[in-house]
């Protein structure tokens, strides 16, 4: 029996399936005596620094883990879970950890990086421990903006480290005191048996410290697979796909496959990450829409990679006059199993606030979700479409000279962003947009373009340049991709750090493998 600490915020549903899958059992914490008469304790912290360790507080849960763990006792923390166990950490000053590593959290502090560090990176063993048993140097998930590093003090803690800016701490072990940066839980199957290895020792044995190499690690590029899921006219859910946003051929819904099976497969072939889409929510109040929720939940049973859901996450007042939060929804959305949220609509009408006013009021669903879950956990969904201008001139707006003229021989355009799945313009462009989204808390940008949307001519290099270097979090390139050699191609061209598709997936043009493949032959980073 494994005892989770989940102190209510987070998404602790994947922790859970994944301790289930290695055949463990899970009881929550509930009262602070759960700490105290715990055999093994789980503690993935969700969120800040601040508001894991205040809320620990809160709960009266502090003092008991802090003597659990002077009492070294088997422990895993994960993530935040990490950070905690250090003196202290810049996120929120002021605000001391658990104090059981010496050190401080940082931020990382490299200006030509994106942060939050997300993605698959490496590790480097620096001490021998059970945890590591069989491990044969996969790529493992990260998501954080802080990290500590290693220090004189410290030293004798450090399992293993990760480069990034510079070399940060990916796992300690003191004694039976175990903690990862990454998450295992998130980490396919090499995660899972980093949790076997901890979870089938009730005591770890001792770790040996190993000789200082250097050693380098890399951050992959990502490979997403995107799943449009929406109702057909039978009623049934379906994975569709669009050209240019429209879904239906000879008037009837796209069938592509059924999501979760879909899902599955693709996490078998190696996909980084799934995003679901679910892209009719404008309409109808999402969480009415049981089987989207049912699809999370099966999914997260079984696939150990990362999940997104986008799709209706806004403020919302149902038939008997209830309102819901954007939060609540989101929430709902964890809950059953998803890590991140994708917010297309809504940070439109953020952004647009936010122009209007020059100021943040702390209200948007942006700003909501990203407090309470952390920026990591909050996707902004950008769907532009190209508007050509003769002359710069003709607009406000960031203008791009092409080198694909419009229909009139246009040499100018600007991205204008689109609500509802492209029915509805606004005034904002696809610049505008991502830096608000960014102002106001986001932690990535899933970066759509209508004109490429299933044509399968590549991604749109010059949109992606123009929103990758106007922000430093992490981009994603979405829409075109019609062979393996425009996965390198956006590679190389932009900075993005991660590329998602659609079509050439759920048609079995490209296998996830080749794409793979052919980036690795390239000396593109990948997992
Ligand atoms: O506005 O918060 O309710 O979110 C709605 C979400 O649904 C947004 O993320 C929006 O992008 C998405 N969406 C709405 N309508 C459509 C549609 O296709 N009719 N999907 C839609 C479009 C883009 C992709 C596609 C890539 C790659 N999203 O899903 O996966 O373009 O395709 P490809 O590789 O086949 O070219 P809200």
């Amino acid at each position: 029996m494994i005892t989770l600490l989940d102190y209510g915020a987070g998404n602790v549903r994947s922790v859970r399936n994944a301790i289930r899958a290695t055949g463990f059992e899970v009881m929550d914490v509930k009262v602070p005596e759960d700490i105290t008469t715990a055999d093994i304790l789980v503690f993935p912290g969700v969120g800040s620094f601040g508001n894991a360790v205040n809320t620990l507080k809160e709960k009266g849960f502090f003092g008991p883990l802090r003597r659990y763990l002077l009492e070294d006792r088997p422990f895993l923390g994960i993530c935040l879970g990490l950070q905690t166990l250090f003196e202290a950490s810049d996120e929120c000053p002021g605000t001391p950890g658990l104090a059981i590593i010496p050190g401080r959290v940082e931020r990382f502090n490299d200006s030509r990086l994106s942060v939050p560090h997300i993605g698959w990176n490496g590790v480097c063993v620096k001490k021998k421990s059970a945890l590591f048993n069989a491990y044969a140097g996969e790529k493992l998930y990260f998501v954080h903006s802080f990290a500590a590093r290693t220090t004189p003090t410290n030293r004798d803690s450090v399992l293993t480290t990760t480069s990034y800016d510079g070399e940060f701490i990916s796992s300690v072990q003191k004694g039976n005191v175990c903690a990862t940066q990454f998450h295992p839980e998130k980490s396919g199957r090499a995660g899972q048996d980093i949790l076997r290895n901890f979870l089938s020792r009730a005591r770890i044995s001792t770790a040996v410290r190993l000789s200082d190499d250097d050693c380098r690690t890399r951050l992959g590029k990502r490979i997403i697979a995107c799943l449009d899921v929406r109702s057909n006219d039978s009623g049934d859910l379906v994975v569709t796909k669009g050209d240019q946003y429209d879904v239906r051929e000879k008037g009837e819904v796209r069938n592509l496959g059924k999501p979760v099976e879909l899902a599955k497969r693709y996490y078998d072939e190696g996909a980084d990450e799934i995003t679901f889409l679910n892209i009719t929510a404008f309409r109808a109040f999402p969480l009415k829409d049981q089987p989207m929720i049912e699809v999370l939940r099966r999914s997260s049973e079984q696939i150990f990679v990362p999940l997104t859901i986008g799709g209706g996450i806004r403020e919302f007042t149902d038939a008997e006059d209830r309102r819901y939060s954007a939060l609540d929804v989101a929430g709902e959305y964890f809950r059953s199993g998803a890590d991140k949220v994708s917010i297309g609509s809504d940070a439109v009408t953020a952004v647009a606030d936010l122009l209007k006013t020059g100021r943040a009021t702390g209200k948007s669903s942006i700003e909501e979700i990203s407090r309470v879950y952390g920026n990591q956990a909050v996707v902004v969904s950008i769907d532009p479409r190209r508007v050509y201008v003769e002359d710069p001139g003709d607009t406000d707006h960031t203008v791009m000279e092409t080198a694909v003229p419009g229909p009139n021989g246009e040499k100018y355009c600007w991205y204008q962003c689109t609500l509802r799945g492209g029915r509805e313009g606004s005034d904002i462009d696809a610049v505008q947009l991502a830096r608000g989204c960014e102002k106001l808390g986001a932690g990535e940008i899933l970066l759509n373009c209508i004109d490429r949307d299933g044509t399968n001519s590549g991604f749109d290099l010059e949109l992606i340049n123009l929103v990758k270097n106007a922000v430093s979090i992490p981009v994603i390139a979405s829409s075109g991709a019609g062979k393996v050699e425009h996965f390198s191609e956006v590679f190389k061209a932009t900075g993005t750090d991660a590329a998602l598709a659609a079509g050439v997936f759920h048609r079995r043009e490209i296998p996830i493998p080749a794409v793979k493949e052919h980036l690795r032959d390239l000396d593109i980073e990948v997992r």
